[in-house]
């Protein structure tokens, strides 16, 4: 079973009520694959009535990244830490749990394949041609409601009015699955947008500005010191965070304290799914040594990206790189995707699809980057696959937990 598949953590920790009276609690829903184009909110065909609402009365994150993987965006949320730093796990959770009234983690799986649904939740979406899309919509559904489930037992235990709920996939969705990231570039396992950029929203009646939409720059491993800070803990003593506290970035409006955002440095990337244009991969390899900027230090051959304000800078082949058409639409076919380069600069804030490369027009803005990325790099830990651990088996209890 993948670390993906069946993760199912509420974690209750309770103190008395007089002790914790004003630290609110917290509910943090993880969705697994959920695609940028699959919230109603995003004029997606399918609905989602309950996220719309709950993130209506909230403020929704559109300017929000997560890592194109299950397992980095876990652990950054877990550690507010890149993944190219060591670990700090323990001294942080340990942070995270003691002082909250109450914490529930709720790490779906849904929306992540297989794609398997009640008919009940399909039938509504007759009108999809596209078999795994309806049935993704149809677990899309499941999810909406199951959000809408939370949110109703906390107000019927009389717990929303000191609530904050945090909603956020983990990674862009499966193009593959179901999943769909319109119009943005790429999909899930990719560093563009279409894998990093996230659906996210809070929804509080603590949120000083209610029924917002930030644009402001925050990425997943700005919860772990974001949720210790409402909870009136302290991330001293743990090893340095990459992650910023945005609460008032998100509850009042302020500018987003992150100015940065590695979206990752991997030298041993690889996607084996199936992507058309795949030879494009193999071309990009075979230009690596004649290109000038090696000159920076970084190797520009390897899968990295980096954000600072509105620029993106990617290197090396940044995984499938097609803009999937959107649902149902068969006009568009990824043909016409121009060459990639080893070094890419986009403006994001004015190019969300990444469809105009503009290194040339500002070498000063590649260079700055590029050096960015070789300072990570000097600091970043070798890559390390563990063995698999039989400990972490869930055994007959069926319910993941601490086993390290
Ligand atoms: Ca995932």
């Amino acid at each position: 079973m993948s670390v993906c598949s069946l993760l199912v953590a509420v974690l209750l920790v309770r103190f008395p009520a007089g002790l914790l009276a004003r630290q609110p609690h917290v509910v943090f829903i993880l969705a697994d694959d959920f695609g940028w184009f699959d919230i109603g909110y995003h004029r997606s065909e399918i609905r989602t009535p309950h996220l719309d609402q709950l993130s209506a009365g909230g403020v929704r994150l559109e300017n929000y990244y997560v890592q194109p993987l299950c397992t980095p965006s876990r652990n950054q949320l877990m550690t507010g830490r890149y993944q190219v730093r060591p670990a700090s796990r323990h001294p942080t959770l340990v942070h995270f749990f003691i002082f909250q009234p109450l914490f529930l983690y709720a790490a779906l799986q849904a929306v992540h394949a297989p794609l398997q649904v009640p008919e009940r939740y399909v039938a509504p979406y007759s009108f999809i041609k596209d078999p795994e899309r309806r049935l993704y919509a149809g677990m899309v559904s499941a999810m909406d409601e199951a959000v809408g489930n939370i949110t109703l037992a906390l107000q019927q235990e009389g717990l929303w009015d000191n609530t904050i709920l945090v909603f956020s996939t983990d990674n862009g969705g499966q193009t593959l699955c179901g999943g769909s990231n319109w119009p943005l570039r790429g999909r899930k396992w990719s560093l563009w947008e279409g894998g990093i950029r996230g659906v996210g929203f809070v929804a509080s009646p603590l949120l000083k500005q209610q029924g917002t939409v930030s644009h402001e720059l925050i990425h997943i491993s700005d919860w772990l010191p974001t949720l210790v800070g409402l909870a009136g803990g302290s991330t001293n003593g743990t090893k340095p965070l990459d992650g910023f506290n945005v609460w008032n970035t998100i509850s009042k409006g302020f500018a987003s304290p992150r100015l940065e955002l590695l979206h990752n440095i991997d030298p041993q990337y690889i996607d084996i799914a199936p992507c058309p244009g795949m030879k494009r991969r193999l071309t990009l390899a075979q230009v690596g040594s004649g290109d000038s900027r090696a000159n920076s230090g970084f190797n520009v051959s390897i899968h990295a990206a980096i954000r600072s304000s509105n620029w993106k800078l990617l290197t090396g082949y940044p995984g499938c790189d097609v803009w999937f058409p959107r649902p149902g639409d068969n006009s568009s076919s990824p043909s016409d995707v121009p060459s990639l380069k080893q070094v890419m600069l986009f403006d994001i804030e004015k190019d969300p699809e990444e469809r105009n490369e503009v290194s040339a027009q500002y070498p000063t803005v590649v260079d700055y980057l590029l050096k960015r990325l070789y300072s990570y790099q000097k600091s970043a830990v070798p890559i390390n696959f563990p063995a698999d651990d039989p400990r972490c088996d869930p055994g007959p209890t069926g319910a993941w937990g601490p086993w390290a």
